[in-house]
């Protein structure tokens, strides 16, 4: 099992569609073991975004990761970070195939509607970054009997 930092923007919350896209990352089977909803600081979001602050797009992504709350979450599942990049799609909504998240529910890419950590490390660091040990749950997964 492995564990991905999962980030609903602020336009998800806006567009009242947290509930579908949860649903659907729920119904591929992952399991979630952290939610939360977070307004975010510019710290907090300097430093989620640190790789990218040379970037002419830093400055508008970090305007609108704070621009409203968004909802933070931890999934787990085996190979959870390379599933759950397959379920968003690509970074480019024009690139993301129908069927995925960013294909399905977006269409400029600065507004891309979810972020996913993109490898086990960033993962780990992201967890770290947003979520106290406390508000991380390990619960019993039925599902785990058929393995
Ligand atoms: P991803 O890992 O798919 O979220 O992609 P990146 O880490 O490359 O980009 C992080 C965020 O920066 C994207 F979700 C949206 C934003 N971005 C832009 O606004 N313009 C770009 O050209 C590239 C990324």
């Amino acid at each position: 099992m492995s564990r991905c930092f999962t980030m609903l923007k602020p336009g998800v919350v806006n567009r009242r569609l947290v509930g579908e896209v949860i649903s659907r990352l729920e119904k591929k089977g992952f399991k979630l073991v952290g939610l939360k909803m977070v307004h975010v600081s510019k710290e907090l979001a300097n430093e989620h975004y640190a790789e990218h602050s040379d970037k002419p797009f830093f400055s508008g992504l970090v305007d609108y990761i704070t621009s409203g709350p968004v909802v933070a979450m931890v999934w787990e599942a085996d190979d959870c970070v390379a599933l759950m990049r397959k379920m968003c799609g690509a970074t480019k909504p024009s690139e993301a195939v129908p069927g995925t998240l960013r294909g399905d529910y977006c269409i400029h890419t600065e507004r891309n509607i979810i972020h996913s950590s993109d490898s086990d490390e960033s993962a780990e660091r992201e967890i770290n970054l947003w979520f106290k040990k406390g508000e991380l749950y390990n619960w019993k997964d039925c599902e785990d009997d058929c393995f």
